[in-house]
């Protein structure tokens, strides 16, 4: 299926939602003092953001608009979002460094870190570059049995300790072993937390500390996964994995088919960093670089 087609369907929830609400404020009324406000708590429920609300509505009472063009709203706000979107639109970019390019995977259980591992390496060994993947959740067994067969899936190699083993000396002996062989990307796995369990967030802390004993530049990317259906959750996480170990690049996982997709332009709004990509599935080809027109348009359902 075309990635348009299939991001579009993927937030067909957000869209419809989003959709049927502006019909419903918009029927057969002039814009006046209601119609802005429901408008605006449109927006704010949508996810998008208090700030974000706000300034669209400040930009849209500019425009004038006197009349109710429910389409003309719709291209309106969607190039207010595209806009904030592009800002943080930054792809992956492994080149320029020493090798291995090394990324460490964080974010809270269940939200999709390995499988969207599985998704990155097959990208990059796509284009033809060489792939370790360090199991870094050493807390299951079955967390390194379903990391094995993403491997698999992908191609990539695999590095693994026994279960209890410490993710941190995992990590350094990975890197080191990654060094050798040239490769030109290592993952670390690790395994999911919540982003209020100090003690767990501190033991994350220790992986980048001891990689840079091996490069002082790494890891070039501490990437958060977040996932879409969690909503404004999402936004604390990103906040509390930042503090903690440095978040320098964001995937969003699960945007097919959930209704909250507008959560990640009040991300994009509140935190600078940039977002790298975004998954719409469960399959090895479903993560794609994200693509901010695109992805406003489908969140509000612009075909
Ligand atoms: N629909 C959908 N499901 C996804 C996506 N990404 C991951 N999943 C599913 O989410 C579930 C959890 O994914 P995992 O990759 O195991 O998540 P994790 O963050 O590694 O989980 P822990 O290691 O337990 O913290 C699995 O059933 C995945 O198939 C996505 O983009 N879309
Ligand atoms: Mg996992």
């Amino acid at each position: 299926m075309k990635w348009a087609l299939k991001l579009s369907q993927g937030l067909s929830k957000t869209a419809s939602g989003f959709s049927l609400n502006l019909a419903s404020i918009l029927k057969g009324k002039q814009i006046d003092k209601q119609v802005m406000e429901d408008l605006e708590d449109l927006l704010i429920s949508s996810d998008f953001g208090v700030n974000i609300s706000r300034e669209i509505m400040d930009s849209l009472a500019e425009e004038k608009l006197n009349n109710l063009d429910q389409e003309k709203i719709k291209e309106f706000l969607s190039n207010k979002i595209t806009n904030i979107l592009k800002k943080r639109y930054v792809p992956l970019n492994i080149e320029n460094i020493n090798k291995p390019y090394v990324i460490l995977v964080v974010g809270v259980n269940g939200v999709g870190k390995t499988t969207t591992i599985g998704k990155l390496a097959h990208n990059f060994i796509k284009k033809d570059k060489s792939v370790v993947i360090a199991a870094g959740d050493t807390f299951r067994a079955a967390a390194i049995d379903q990391l094995k067969i993403w491997c698999e899936r992908a191609k990539a190699s695999i590095i693994t300790r026994p279960t209890g083993s410490d993710p941190a000396a995992l990590s350094y002996e990975a890197l080191e072993i990654a060094k050798a062989e040239k490769k030109d990307v290592l993952i670390i796995d690790t395994a999911g937390r919540l982003h209020n369990k100090t003690d767990l967030m501190n033991q994350l802390k220790k992986i980048p500390r001891v990689l840079k004993k091996i490069d002082d530049t790494s890891p070039h990317s501490v990437l958060l996964i977040l996932d879409a259906t969690t909503g404004q959750n999402a936004i604390n996480q990103v906040g509390l994995f930042n503090e903690s170990c440095g978040v320098n690049g964001l995937i969003m996982t699960k945007l097919d088919g959930t209704a909250k997709g507008g959560v990640l332009v009040s991300i994009a709004e509140k935190y600078s960093i940039p977002i790298h990509a975004i998954g719409i599935g469960e399959g090895i080809d479903d993560l794609q670089d994200f693509e901010p027109e695109s992805y406003a348009r489908a969140l509000l359902g612009i075909l």
